[in-house]
């Protein structure tokens, strides 16, 4: 395994000293901004992590290796190439064998962290089951490692491009907990309520962290998903947000556009059609996951 996974120095020292860690994704670098704001969003992530006293852990496949960590090069050099292929699990083994570069998406960051030993994950939205899944059998991959993955996923919820009733539903028969944090409502991205509750309201960072230690110790197996609405002043009008969703989602079934590549189409699309406001509200909430990932990863580690 070695030969594949390359923890950079400072996360590998950290994890040796049971110093807190958060890892963070790249499919949101390659596929969910452009540049540059992908890249200064990246590093946005990781300074606000750092402000907390946690050590971030940004994760991608570069040249054929799973890397742990990414150099401020490495950074530049993944966010200024295009068509990084996106990589879920079934990707994996096949672009490592190609020494290939991938984004990693939830699925396959949370399968790295756990591989390096990160117990937290902070990212935007999770993917799930989408609209129509009764027709198009398109259930992300994200699920089904939440499933298996012993990594906590600190997400705004998921959006409502996906069907959230359904997502929530598959979360429970899967034994996945899903945990608000300071909150009742299972967010939805952009807004903080999306009509479905959570199974619990995390008051603290210390009670959720404590949740997770007492999950592993008792060895059940799987991840847990935290859901951090994104803060008022970044919410947007959920009627406005809604409506051009929706739109996206029509524009997704009516282009023909499958598989892997849907999730990226609506997102884009998305930006497009809130002539960018998307961003700022997606920028935001990703850098409140961050610190709330830093918070739960030190309380973690006082356990
Ligand atoms: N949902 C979002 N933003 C994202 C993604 C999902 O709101 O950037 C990305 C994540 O990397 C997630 C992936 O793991 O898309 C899910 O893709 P799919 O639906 O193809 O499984
Ligand atoms: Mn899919």
């Amino acid at each position: 395994m070695l030969e594949y996974l390359d923890i950079s120095p400072d996360v590998k020292k950290a994890l040796d000293e049971n110093k807190p860690v958060v890892a963070l994704e790249s499919t949101i670098i390659s596929h969910g901004m452009a540049y540059p704001e992908n890249i200064e969003s990246a590093k946005r992530c990781e300074e606000e992590i750092r402000k907390e006293g946690a050590i971030p852990a940004t994760i991608a496949i570069i040249g054929g290796k799973m890397k742990v960590g990414l150099s401020e090069d490495e950074l530049n050099y993944f966010g200024t190439t295009k068509n990084i292929p996106k990589a879920s699990r079934r990707d994996i083994a096949m672009i490592l064998a190609n020494k290939m570069d991938g984004a990693t998406t939830v699925a396959t960051t949370m399968l790295i962290a756990s591989l390096a030993g990160i117990k937290v994950f902070a990212t935007g939205g999770i993917g799930g089951v989408h609209r129509k899944a009764q027709e198009s059998f398109d259930i992300s991959a994200d699920l089904m490692e939440l499933a298996n993955t012993n990594v906590a996923v600190v997400c705004a919820g998921a959006k409502s491009i996906l069907d959230i009733g359904l997502t929530l539903e598959y979360l429970e028969t899967h034994g996945v907990p899903v945990i608000g944090y300071k909150t009742d409502d299972f967010p939805a991205f952009y807004t903080r309520k999306s009509g479905f509750s959570v199974d619990y309201n995390g008051e603290s960072a210390e009670i959720i962290a404590k949740a997770i230690k007492i999950k592993e110790d008792l060895g059940l197996n799987g991840g847990m998903v935290i859901a951090n609405p994104i803060p008022s002043e970044y919410a947007m009008d959920e009627d406005f947000i809604n409506g051009i969703i929706n739109k996206a989602v029509d524009d997704a079934e009516s282009q023909g556009i499958r598989g892997k590549n849907i999730t990226p189409f609506i997102l884009s699309a998305i930006y497009e059609l809130t002539e960018g406001k998307s961003l700022y509200a997606n920028k935001h909430l990703v850098y409140n996951n961050a610190c709330v990932g830093a918070k739960i990863a030190k309380e973690l580690c006082k356990l």
